[in-house]
């Protein structure tokens, strides 16, 4: 009696792995953020990609959308927020670049951030000077582009709140050992904005795609 509870406690511990609890499928989150207008963009498809994909589930992630202020703490504060209250397994910051053609997935952050009047500081002033971003950029990319959607890798963010975020992102993940794949997306405008824009439902669907792939990682 005593060696079969012991042999039905074994087989529970081996076997247990092979079933996981079926509650356990549903509660992966990601965390998608975009930014308000800035500069002479009156409308960040950024913001409205967030917005759109806010509320949807994608394979069995359950996805949160949220806007952030274009100012470098109080954005990074609130993802900050986000990411204890919600425990994300990927986040992805998505932002506009004004002058691009492309989905641009960022693979670099750097320790360089724009202030009042092109002055140019370092984020941390100890930090590293980059960080590599932890989601997937070359399948991402690639599977975008598969999609028939225009995508590159970039290695550049630039020195505004976009790469801001990437790169505090980045930093705290490291800091805190926290178990998160993030990166940054730098959209293109609608096409209503600019001849060389996109519609905004390619950008939904190209973030969609990015979603499927940092899950698989
Ligand atoms: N793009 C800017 C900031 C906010 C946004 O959407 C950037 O590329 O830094």
């Amino acid at each position: 009696m005593r060696n079969g509870a012991i042999i039905a406690v074994i087989a529970l511990v081996l076997l247990a792995p092979a079933f996981p609890a079926s509650e356990n499928t549903q509660d992966v989150s990601v965390l998608i953020t975009g930014f308000v207008p800035f500069d002479k963009w009156e409308v960040n498809p950024s913001q409205l990609i967030a917005e759109e994909l806010n509320g949807e589930e994608i394979g069995n992630a359950h996805i949160i959308g949220m806007v952030l202020p274009v100012d470098f703490n109080e954005s990074f504060e609130m993802v900050k927020k986000a990411m204890h209250t919600y425990e994300p397994s990927v986040v992805i910051a998505l932002g506009l670049d004004g002058y691009s053609r492309f989905i641009c997935i960022e693979k670099i952050g750097v320790n360089l951030k724009r202030e009042e009047g092109w002055q140019l500081s370092r984020i941390e002033k100890d930090g590293p000077f980059l960080y590599f971003s932890s989601i997937p950029t070359g399948d991402i990319t690639q599977e975008i582009r598969g999609a028939g959607i225009p995508a590159r890798q970039s290695f550049f963010a630039g020195i505004y709140a976009c790469n801001f975020i990437l790169y505090r992102l980045m930093d705290y993940i490291h800091e805190q050992h926290l178990n998160i794949s993030a990166g940054f997306i730098h959209v293109p405008p609608l096409s209503s904005q600019t001849p060389y824009g996109m519609e905004l439902r390619t950008m939904v669907e190209a973030v969609r795609i990015a979603i499927t792939e940092s899950m698989k990682h």
